[in-house]
């Protein structure tokens, strides 16, 4: 895998620098240092039990759970850097140098305080499509959105530098197994509209690049190719010209 390239501006000459050094080391500790270096940082927000932890754990073991107890996240909780394989033959990477989870539970405005404090480089939304509990998913993007457009209004220091982080917002529309085919796929457009229109504000090319994915993230019924295209998406999307 090619590291830097002078077109990329999130890779500085140094790092560059720093990255050949290390290659020394042998490919696994270059692996693992690179991954520290010029990995990407994801923070995953969403309302109660959407399935922020699901998606969490799907992306650090690749294997989906059965549907049942989750232990309610009560803090944010960061999981350790991860470089994983994706793509139908392997040959993209997702490389993450920290995922945070955030609890469900929190107000509105600590969600947006953490998109603030962490700056990640990829922001994904995790909302719930089943009857009631898609209108407090709505809800709760709506009620995000508006937070984050009256946050960064005044354009501080810490707020310049959240924007110009950001890569990509992703929604995940989950628990598609619960909801009939016509009204998953409304309720998706319906978000990712929401999304668009408000987040492009804040994020101006990122937010108009919003897309939203069905996810099903349980076993069975065994519809991970729906986790696995999502995944996709992001792996490119972060890529940038790094990669290429
Ligand atoms: N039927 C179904 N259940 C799901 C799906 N995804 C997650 N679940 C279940 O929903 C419940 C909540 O999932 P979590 O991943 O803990 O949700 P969360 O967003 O992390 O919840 P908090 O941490 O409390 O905010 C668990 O029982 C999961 O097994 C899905 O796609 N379909
Ligand atoms: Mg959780």
């Amino acid at each position: 895998m090619e590291t830097g390239t002078a077109g990329d501006n999130m890779v500085e000459p140094t790092t560059t620098v720093v990255i050949e050094t290390l290659k020394l080391f042998g490919p696994k500790a270059f692996k693992w240092l690179k991954t520290k270096a010029v990995g990407r940082t994801l923070l995953v927000v969403g309302p109660a039990e959407a399935g922020k932890t699901s998606y969490v754990r799907y992306l650090r073991t690749q294997v989906l759970q059965r549907e049942g107890y989750l232990p309610r996240t009560e803090d944010v909780e960061k999981s350790p850097s991860f470089l994983i394989k994706v793509g139908p033959t392997g040959q993209l990477y997702l490389d993450a140098k920290y995922m945070r989870d955030t609890p469900g539970e929190a107000s509105i405005a600590t969600v947006v305080k953490y998109v603030l404090r962490y700056k990640p480089h990829a922001l994904v939304i995790v909302l719930d499509l089943r009857g009631e509990e898609y209108e407090r998913s709505r809800k709760w993007l709506e009620d995000f959105c508006a937070k984050m457009v009256e946050k960064t209004t005044v354009k501080t220091r810490k707020v310049l530098r959240t924007q110009k982080r950001m890569r990509y917002i992703q929604i995940l529309t989950n628990k598609i197994d619960k909801v009939k085919k016509k009204k998953a796929a409304e309720r998706k457009d319906k978000v990712q509209g929401i999304a668009r229109d408000e987040l492009v504000k804040v994020y101006a090319g990122v937010g108009a690049n919003i897309f939203a994915f069905p996810t099903v993230l349980v076993n069975p019924p065994n519809r991970e190719d729906l986790i696995k295209n999502a995944i996709v998406n992001l792996s490119w999307a972060l890529m940038g010209q790094r990669n290429l």
